[in-house]
């Protein structure tokens, strides 16, 4: 704001605080978190953190600006999934903030590690409510929505700030954490050595929780006795990083499992026991499911009803769960779990793996060759008809033939980061786009939250240097689109897709009025998208066959050029909602 001279930080400055005999808040901050090996933030400037961004920047922290807050907290969070480390965003007060709370809310929600750091008005001023500039109790308004929010009132309590909120964030279920920084408190001195002696460098921020032996030993009874044993891996297990013992624990088993959206790719979803292809098979007919970091929430239909062979939408079909999940409140909170095994996944994995040695040696026996015969049987026929579906060549392109592309270059770049939203441009590419490795799928999550595309493909790309590619509805996209000037400011490879049907979830509607509005789900038909990265020197490519989006997104990997891709799709493909359909409340009156 103003029209002051730039201010720019210099060198020298950065060796000239290094050097005084006093430190302020601003450098205790970014000092604080440089201890503890934070070497980003996402964020937006303006009063009161302007300063602070240049000062972290100059003091060699990656900080990345975005166009609206929201998208620099959905980096923030998806850098907390990648890394382990909480993802931090930066905002301003009141508006700011509160574009950020979104985003923080969907990080807790989604077990996300993030901390969203606020400036705020003036304490005396906020409290009396005396109209400040951007005047907003942030603490109360954040406190609801994330695990834990604290202020920090003097220069010499950031250190404990600082690691309280780390702790916060990654230990336990991962959440969100805010931490509310007023103006006055930048500005503050204090002695440089005492300064830095407040600072914590926090010692084992997300311990390891052992589960109980006895714990152990009934999940693993419970396993045995399973005529038809099933494995759900949810993005817990993702988040986890216990890789190798997850696969390990599947195949030395032999049971079929079922990766939720986030966790494909954990083991490659072509792995012969994946049961993705037969899911309404598997769910109903499993006797004992073992949930690993997965929630029994809606994506799993609460583990009861018609899904799970319940007769009526709430009745239980009857089956045995044993859950892995480091928060022991998560048990029993749909259906009741019959071995509970609290702890990390890690720990909890390693001891079933451990356990199952010395019960069974490599004498473990497999599940009944007819349970799995009968899922392979499932799975063959539907992989044969998807493949049957997605060879056809329809005009105009449908979800099916432009997905055929995204699978064959996810396949031939089993690395690069797949970030994806949309209804049906979402349920499509998660079914049809196989994924090779872990933590390459991006998505939606927990609350099917539209917006977290662009703030998500910056992110992935800034924390793993990796190409990325987001697979965008078009309606998706608008929600996060003004970023592409970002992809294209720091020079990013990514290629966005999107999947333009001229409106939300289709582009038939028509106002039954006759009048001039178009429907409430109708957008502009025939949108040119591509051009909008061109503003900002990105590349832009308007694809109306598969050929030319095969072209297109082979040259984008090639060249790791921000590029954007206006893949026309048939505005008459789709469904409402996609999957989800009959969420949609019906109308009694019609
Ligand atoms: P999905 O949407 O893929 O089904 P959810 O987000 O519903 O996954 O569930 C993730 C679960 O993983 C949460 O209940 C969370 O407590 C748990 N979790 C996250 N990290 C760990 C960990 N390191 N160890 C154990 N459980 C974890
Ligand atoms: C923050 C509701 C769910 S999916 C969707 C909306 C608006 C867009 C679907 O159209 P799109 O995809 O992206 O063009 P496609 O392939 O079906 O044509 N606001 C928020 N979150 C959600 N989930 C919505 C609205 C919604």
């Amino acid at each position: 704001m103003g029209t002051s001279e730039p201010q720019v930080v210099t060198a020298s400055d950065v060796q000239q605080h290094a050097q005084s005999q006093v430190t302020d808040g601003f450098h205790l901050v970014i000092d604080a978190l440089k201890l503890n090996g934070i070497d980003t933030i996402f964020g937006l400037p303006g009063i009161p953190i302007t300063d602070f961004t240049r000062m972290a920047q100059a003091a060699g922290l990656r900080v990345i600006s975005f166009r609206h807050e929201q998208n620099a907290g959905n980096a923030a969070a998806i850098a907390g999934f990648l890394t382990q480390k909480p993802g931090i965003c930066l905002t301003v007060s009141a508006p700011g903030f509160l574009n950020g709370l979104t985003a923080l809310a969907n990080a807790t929600t989604n077990c996300f590690p993030m901390i969203l750091i606020s400036g705020s008005s003036e304490r005396e001023i906020v409290d009396l409510q005396q109209g400040d500039y951007e005047e907003m109790d942030q603490l109360a308004i954040a406190k609801p929505l994330c695990k834990s929010a604290w202020r920090v009132l003097h220069a010499e309590d950031i250190g404990v700030g600082i690691a309280r909120a780390i702790r916060a964030a990654v230990s336990g279920r991962p959440g969100g954490v805010y931490l509310d920084l007023p103006a006055k408190l930048f500005a503050q001195t204090m002695d440089a050595e005492a300064g830095r002696k407040s600072l914590i460098k926090v010692v084992d921020p997300a311990p390891r929780q052992i589960p109980a032996q006895d714990a152990v030993q009934r999940a693993l009874e419970l396993l045995k006795s399973a005529k038809r044993p099933l494995i759900i891996l949810g993005k817990g297990a993702a988040y986890a990083r216990t890789d190798a013992e997850i696969r390990s624990l599947i195949e030395k088993t032999g049971i079929p499992y079922l990766p939720m959206s986030m966790a494909k790719g954990l083991l490659p979803d072509t792995h012969e026991q994946s049961a993705s292809a037969a899911r309404s098979y598997v769910l109903p007919e499993a006797d004992v499911v073992m949930l690993i970091g997965a929630r029994l929430n809606w994506l799993l239909s609460h583990g009861k009803g018609k899904t799970w062979g319940g007769k009526s939408h709430k009745d239980w079909g009857g089956q045995k769960f044993i859950q892995i999940d480091i928060s022991p409140q998560e048990m029993d909170s749909n259906v009741r779990i019959d071995a509970p095994l609290v702890g990390d996944i890690g720990s909890c994995v390693s001891a079933l793996l451990a356990a199952i040695d010395s019960n069974a040696g490599s004498n473990w026996a497999k599940p009944p060759a007819e349970w799995l015969t009968a899922i392979a049987e499932r799975r063959n026929k539907n992989i044969a008809k998807m493949a049957e579906t997605l060879a056809k060549n329809p005009t105009p392109m449908n979800f099916h033939s432009a997905l055929n592309v995204v699978r064959d270059i996810i396949k031939a770049n089993p690395d690069a980061i797949l970030v994806n939203e949309g209804a049906n441009a979402l349920d499509f590419t998660r079914s049809i786009v196989d994924m090779y490795r872990p933590r390459k799928r991006l998505d939606v999550g927990t609350w099917g939250v539209m917006g977290i595309g662009m703030g998500f493909a910056v992110a992935a790309a800034v924390v793993s240097r990796l190409p990325v590619i987001a697979i965008e509805g078009d309606s998706a996209f608008g929600f996060s689109g003004m970023e592409v000037e970002t992809l294209c400011r720091y020079d990013l490879p990514v290629c966005v897709v999107v999947f333009n049907n001229n409106g939300v979830y289709r582009g038939t509607d028509v106002n039954p009025t006759g009048g001039p509005d178009v429907a409430p789900t109708v957008f502009v038909k025939g949108a040119r998208y591509d051009k909008l990265i061109e503003a900002f020197g990105g590349v832009g490519v308007h694809a109306t066959t598969p050929a030319e989006l095969r072209k297109a997104m082979e040259q984008a990997i090639r060249s790791r050029k921000p590029t954007l891709i206006n893949a026309v799709i048939d505005e008459t493909a789709g469904t409402e909602s996609g999957r989800i359909t009959s969420l949609n409340p019906s109308a009694k009156k019609k």
